[in-house]
């Protein structure tokens, strides 16, 4: 976390406890505060070395709080907020993880119940004594036992978006040490699940000791958990992540088994039990002639959870993944793929898919510019994506309609305007540039924008952006009306989840994808890693229903078409092939499939 992140989120702790208090205004204004400071392009510490009046220079950063900036970074503190911190002692950001629950909510609770942290409010809730205090009733308090679990779960999960280039930091600092041979993510990581538990990484080397102290010594780490010979913890920006140190020659044994999935592995295992093998950390052992192991023996241990974690046998295989998987009369499976549902059969029949790939995608279907929500224009996006060796980019920014506050979104007339704007930047960089739009999908299914400025754009994308509460039978049949649209393309972001914020949509995936199929509309993987959405499950039952899938990052800035490999990996975990992805096409193959 960086300086600038680490004081924003004690502004942001500060207005949460103001407004717990009771206080109006001041808790928006450390708000806006803490966001100039988290996007201010100067390290914070050195503004407060040279004084409150250099903080204050920061947009929306007033003398009052550009002193309590420098308190903070010169003691470590600000006492006004321990202050704050004292009066009311509860875990705001636990609590305020529960949908419905802002910090007004805890501040009440406290006083009435002295609720302080999300065991204490389950356990109110469950007693019926939230519907007791004024202002609450049955139903917040049955909304509030509702979505206690899904905040637990995201308060102890991190985002693949946050979690990845954490990995991929460790893995650098470990990589260049002289002694390491490989190194590897593992773990549900590399298998590119949208939220994980912890990071896991692997490293085959000789040596043990310097290298678990470089990793103790990685700048990001905050605290070590534990540093033992062959492995070791560390928490860093608040995920904990796991070293193992192997020998050379049994990396891709620990390798396959590390990266899991623990379903994965039971299923491969016991196919090399089936084989008179044994399979684990250490490598692929020939048992046959190990007594009390091998086939013959009283408890083979058949569909065992466990593998027997030992070195007993002739090595079969161990050194590299590959080697596994093809010692087990199998092709190698792809990460994305390893949970148990299917693939090992698949790749005993040599019928695996062929993945689509990050360099397969030739531009990007869903992107913002300046005219809504975005922050650069609309040369700025398409000149981004010319550098990416895109062959197209589709500029689709917001109209207006349901969920779209403050003017953000383009009406008809508006909508005309860009059709001249875009091409007029079109001759400023050297690939085409088609127009597009993100409608809104309505509740019951329809679109706000008129069928005929419609008709008249290259590409529309229609996504949901409110009434996301929906129960599931109106969200599948909302869905399926927008799917059948004669307009529209591409269905985006379709539950409209937000990891770790709210769940979404929750439709019958499968009715929806043989919509798609059938009036020829793809469906996004929006690879926003805060959406992943269509998700791998999802991807895997519209492909398998013969519809076309379109990888799209919904950037709002240049850096975010980076974000296209989430999608991809995304779409893989959804056994996707090239040729099911739109965007994988040429713009002749585009423009067909949108016609
Ligand atoms: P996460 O961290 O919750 O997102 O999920 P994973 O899959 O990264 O799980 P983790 O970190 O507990 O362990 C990494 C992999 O190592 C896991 O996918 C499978 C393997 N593994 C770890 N411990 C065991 C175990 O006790 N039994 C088996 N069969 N596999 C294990
Ligand atoms: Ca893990
Ligand atoms: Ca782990
Ligand atoms: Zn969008």
């Amino acid at each position: 976390m960086s300086r600038n992140d680490e004081v924003a989120t004690r502004l942001e702790e500060f207005a949460d406890l103001l407004e717990a208090t009771g206080v109006e205004y001041k808790p928006t204004a450390y708000r806006r505060a803490a966001e100039n400071v988290r996007d201010h392009p100067a390290p914070i510490e050195g503004l407060a070395a040279e004084g409150e009046e250099a903080v204050a220079e920061i947009d929306r950063v007033g003398d009052a709080i550009a002193a309590k900036i420098v308190e903070y970074v010169e003691t470590g503190e600000i006492e006004e907020l321990d202050e704050l911190r004292e009066e009311l002692p509860v875990d705001m950001a636990g609590l305020t993880a529960v949908e419905g629950v802002g910090p007004k909510t805890v501040g009440s609770l406290y006083d009435a119940l002295g609720i302080a942290d999300l065991d204490e409010l389950e356990a109110a809730a469950e007693a019926g004594e939230i519907q007791e205090v004024s202002g609450f009733g049955a139903k917040t308090e049955q909304n509030i036992l509702d979505n206690i679990p899904f905040a637990r779960e995201s308060r102890e999960r991190t985002r693949l978006g946050d979690a990845r280039p954490l990995a991929d930091d460790a893995l650098a600092s470990l990589a260049d040490l002289d002694p390491v041979e490989s190194a590897e993510v593992c773990g549900s990581i590399r298998r590119w699940k949208p939220t994980i538990g912890d990071v896991d990484l692997l490293v085959a080397s000789e040596a043990r000791e310097p290298i678990v102290e470089a990793f103790t010594d990685w700048e990001t780490a905050d605290a070590t958990i534990e540093a033992g010979t062959g492995k070791a913890s560390v928490r860093a920006d608040g995920t904990r992540v796991d070293l193992r140190i192997v020998d050379p020659d049994e990396f891709g044994a620990a390798l396959q088994y590390f990266t899991g999935s623990r379903a994965h592995n039971v299923a491969v295992r016991n196919r090399a039990i089936d084989r008179g093998l044994k399979l684990n950390e250490y490598g692929l052992f020939d048992v046959s002639d190990v007594e009390g192991e091998g086939a013959d023996a009283e408890d083979a241990g058949d569909d065992s959870e466990e593998p027997d974690a030992t070195r007993a046998g002739e090595r079969v295989a161990g050194e590299s993944e590959d080697e596994v998987y093809r010692a087990l009369d199998m092709d190698p499976v792809p990460p994305e793929l390893r949970e148990d549902r299917g693939e090992v059969e698949a790749a005993a029949e040599d019928r695996l898919p062929v993945l689509v790939g990050e360099g397969d995608l030739r531009g990007d279907l869903h992107t913002h510019t300046d005219w809504s929500d975005g922050g650069f224009s609309i040369a700025e996006m398409a000149r981004a994506a010319e550098e990416r060796g895109y062959d197209y980019h589709v500029v689709t920014d917001h109209a207006t309609g349901p969920g779209m506050v403050g003017g953000v979104g383009l009406d008809e007339s508006d909508i005309e305007e860009q059709a001249a704007a875009v091409a007029e930047a079109a001759d400023e960089v050297d690939i085409p540039i088609l127009h597009g739009i993100e409608a809104n999908i309505d509740a019951d299914g329809g679109l706000a924008t008129d069928d005929e400025t419609l008709a008249a754009l290259d590409l529309v994308v229609a996504s949901p952006h409110a009434a996301l509460g929906q129960d599931r039978e109106e969200a599948t049949e909302r869905l399926v009306r927008a799917v059948e649209h004669p307009h529209v393309d591409v269905l985006g972001h379709p539950t409209g989840r937000l990891i770790n914020e709210r769940p979404g949509l929750d439709p019958d995936v499968e009715v929806i994808a043989e919509a798609a199929t059938a009036n020829g509309t793809a469906i996004e993987v929006n690879a926003n890693p805060a959406r992943l959405d269509a998700d791998g499950e999802f991807v895997r039952a519209a492909i398998e229903a013969g519809a076309t899938i379109a990888v799209n990052t919904d950037a709002h800035a240049p850096r975010e078409l980076d974000n296209a490999r989430y999608g991809v990996h995304t779409a893989r975990r959804g056994w996707a092939e090239t040729s099911n992805v739109l965007n994988a096409r040429s713009l002749d193959g585009l423009r067909s499939f949108i016609l």
